[in-house]
Formats: C-alpha cells, sequence, structure tokens
C-alpha cells in the first residue's frame, strides 16, 4: 500500500499480524500484571515502533502523518496501553525536539529514542494546571551557564520507564503569560528529579503514569529546547496538534476491535431461538457503531493528508481527536449493551476495553477543550 509517497503497506501488514497473534492475547496478562511483557517490548522495537515519527537520518522510520495514522489505526485494535509504550515516547515525548530542537539536540537524543534505548515523556500538566496549560507554575530560574528547575508535574506517563523529560517551566513569571513558557529536555541522572507512586488509574492497565517532581534540578543552559526562551507553549500546542490526529487514528483501531467484539457477541449468542445479530435492534447498534467508525478514520485520514501538505490543522485535529473519541465512547458503549449481563463479566474483553476507552475523551485535551479549539479556530477563520 502506498501512502502518499511513503510504501506502508509491509509495515501495516506485519503490524497487523503481530497485533492479532500477539497483542491481543497477551492482553489479560497485561491486566493481571498490569505491565508489558519485556518480550513485547522487545518486538515492539523490531519494527521500529520507537522511531516512527523520527526521520530515517536519525534512525526512524520517518512516516508521514498519513502512514502513521495507518498504522495507528492497525496498533489501536489492541488495548491501548501498548501504544502508550512507544507512542507517547516518540510522540509527545518527541515531538517538540523534531519541531523545535537544535541539531545537537536532535543528534542528542533522536537516534537513542528511535531505537528504543530511551523513552521520553511529556511533563506539561501540573496539580493546578490541567486543562489550562498557561497556568503552569513549574519554574526554570536561570543561574549562570545553568537553569535551576522546581515544581511537579502530574500525570506524566512512562515517568516510572523514561530517560529524558520534555519538561515545559517559566523562564519568567506569570505576568509573562505563555511568554514566559519555555521547554527543556532534562536527562533522568540529573539530581532533584522524584518520580511519585505509580498513579491508580480505572483502566489503561500495563500503561504506568506518575507525578515527576523537579527539586532545584539543576541544569545546563544547553537543555533549553531550541537554545530559545519564551516559545514554550507555542511548542506543547504543535505538539498537541500532532498527538491529537494520532489519538483519533487510535480510536478508530479501538472502534474497529470494538465492533468486531459486538459482531462477535452478536453472532455466537443465542435468545429467542437465534442470534442476536438477527434482531433489528442489535443490527442498529452496530450500523451506527460502523457507520461513526468509517466517518472518524475518513477524518483522520482528511486531516492526515492536510498535514503532510503543510497546512495548518489545529482545527482539524482537533475535530478528529473530539469526533473519533467520543464515538469510541459511544461505540464501547453500545457494545458492552448488546453483551447484556456478560459485558459486566471480566470474562468478556469489553468490559476492560470500556475502561480503557474512557480516558480517550480526557487526555491529550477533554473534550470540551477540543470544542473550544474548534471554535476559536472556526471563529477566527471567519474573522479573517
Ligand atoms: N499551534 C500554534 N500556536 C498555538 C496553538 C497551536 N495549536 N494553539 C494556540 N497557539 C498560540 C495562539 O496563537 C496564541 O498565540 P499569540 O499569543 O501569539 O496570539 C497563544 O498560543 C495562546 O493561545 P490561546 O490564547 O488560545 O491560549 P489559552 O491559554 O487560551 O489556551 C488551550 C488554549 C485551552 C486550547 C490550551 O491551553 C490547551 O490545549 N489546553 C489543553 C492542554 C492539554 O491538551 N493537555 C493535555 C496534556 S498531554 S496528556
Amino acid at each position: 500500500m502506498r501512502v502518499e509517497g511513503q510504501d506502508v503497506g509491509d509495515l501495516t501488514t506485519a503490524v497487523r499480524r503481530f497485533v492479532r497473534e500477539v497483542l491481543v492475547p497477551a492482553e489479560p496478562a497485561v491486566e493481571e500484571n498490569d505491565a508489558i511483557p519485556a518480550a513485547i517490548v522487545e518486538q515492539l522495537r523490531s519494527f521500529g515502533l520507537f522511531g516512527m515519527t523520527i526521520p530515517e537520518a536519525y534512525g526512524g522510520l520517518g512516516l508521514c502523518m498519513l502512514a502513521e495514522a495507518r498504522v495507528a489505526f492497525e496498533i489501536g485494535y489492541a488495548a491501548p496501553a501498548f501504544r502508550s509504550y512507544f507512542g507517547t515516547s516518540n510522540g509527545v515525548g518527541t515531538l517538540g525536539i523534531l519541531l523545535d530542537g537544535t541539531d545537537e539536540q536532535k543528534r542528542r537524543y533522536l537516534p537513542r529514542i528511535a531505537k528504543g534505548a530511551i523513552m521520553a515523556a511529556f511533563c506539561l500538566t501540573e496539580p493546578d494546571a490541567g486543562s489550562d496549560a498557561a497556568a503552569i507554575t513549574t519554574r526554570a530560574r536561570r543561574d549562570g551557564d545553568d537553569y535551576v528547575i522546581s515544581g511537579t508535574k502530574r500525570f506524566v506517563t512512562n515517568a516510572p520507564q523514561a530517560g529524558l523529560f520534555t519538561v515545559f517551566a517559566r523562564t519568567a513569571d506569570k505576568d509573562a503569560g505563555i511568554a514566559g513558557i519555555s521547554t527543556f529536555l532534562v536527562d533522568r541522572e540529573r539530581a532533584g528529579i522524584e518520580i511519585g507512586p505509580l498513579d491508580r488509574k480505572m483502566g489503561f492497565r500495563g500503561s504506568q503514569s506518575a507525578d515527576v517532581r523537579f527539586d532545584e534540578c539543576r541544569v545546563p543552559a544547553a537543555t533549553l529546547l531550541g537554545g530559545k526562551e519564551g516559545v514554550g507553549f507555542k511548542t506543547a500546542m504543535r505538539c498537541l496538534d500532532h498527538a491529537r490526529i494520532h489519538m483519533a487514528a487510535i480510536s478508530v483501531g479501538l472502534c474497529t476491535r470494538l465492533i468486531d467484539e459486538g459482531v462477535r457477541h452478536a453472532l455466537g449468542r443465542k435468545q429467542f431461538g437465534r442470534a442476536i445479530a438477527q434482531f433489528q435492534l442489535i443490527q442498529a447498534m452496530l450500523a451506527d457503531s460502523e457507520a461513526e467508525c468509517f466517518a472518524a478514520r475518513a477524518m483522520v485520514e482528511a486531516a492526515a493528508r492536510a498535514k503532510d501538505q503543510g497546512e495548518p490543522v489545529t482545527k482539524q485535529a482537533a475535530c478528529c481527536k473530539y469526533f473519533a473519541t467520543e464515538a469510541a465512547g459511544r461505540i464501547a458503549d453500545r457494545v458492552l449493551q448488546l453483551h447484556g449481563g456478560y459485558g459486566y463479566l471480566k470474562d468478556f474483553p469489553i468490559e476492560r476495553l470500556y475502561r480503557d476507552v474512557r480516558l480517550l475523551r480526557l487526555y491529550e485535551g477533554t473534550s470540551q477543550i477540543q470544542q473550544l479549539v474548534i471554535a476559536r479556530e472556526l471563529l477566527a477563520e471567519k474573522a479573517r
């Protein structure tokens, strides 16, 4: 399959087989142990998935957005914890370096991230700054040739495993607004970094997150992303534009999986003397789900194509993330419903997927933030 100049057919076929033969069967063990088995991490590495977004010159796969989305449709079919492992690292953890890093910063980190030798984590959210990302209070105080970082970051995916933290911090006080936010590339080995206890989540078992606390953590000035203060907020927003298309693609993969689970159950379960798939109220649930999944897929492909053509995609990315994640929620609910009482038992994957899917509407911007972004961009377009 050729994706606008990139042939990712072999990769998507191989990933599809791997997802069905290895990842899906491993889901119950991941749920039980709250960890991805080392052998699977090794296989993810061998597919090059830790370097999906990273250019080939730095050892990555260098996928364009559309190719990345096509791979994400496949990976998203399995429990989302698998994706979190590599997708957060070469997603939000790394995109800042790709977008705004100096050549030296790219050379220093990208080859190791692409190989999966280190993982990168995104440190934006704080205890009192979630949706209001501009309200962060983590400080980076200049001290001679160094900066000294202090503050707490919350919900940091892969915090326990990360070797690099992309940290957003204030280099000027609150009055400076977003012009006072800068980005730092902080190695795990620096003194003054403490990882909190693992978050106890409703779902997503296997994907670990925790607070990361920086206590007078001294870093050289060369760790300032792009060597430039005051542009961190825009770096974060541009990372999120990309990540929101990626998350929407993952949601499409999950919608496909949920529908397959629903169809399997509807064909196998007999009531009133026939398979429940023959009842029109069940068919309506499946039909609505299939139509929404198809719409979400088409939106993701259109937004990814626009991004690859260099168009601004903030609005499209928010539309995709909003629609695809909300659709995944509705589909999970319908599929659980058509399972009847069995949907409430841990014996069927839908119980776990239903919990997993709930996070999609919260992270990388809640649905309400996507609505605000869509409206902001729409109104600005109309005003121009
Ligand atoms: N790309 C480039 N620049 C962007 C941008 C984007 N996607 N989004 C905003 N900006 C720029 C704006 O153009 C504006 O620049 P100027 O001051 O030069 O005009 C600046 O950033 C501030 O934008 P805005 O006024 O819209 O910022 P707000 O503080 O009102 O917040 C929201 C914007 C709410 C959209 C932002 O804080 C957000 O996305 N919050 C959710 C955070 C999130 O997703 N967290 C999850 C973390 S990952 S798990």
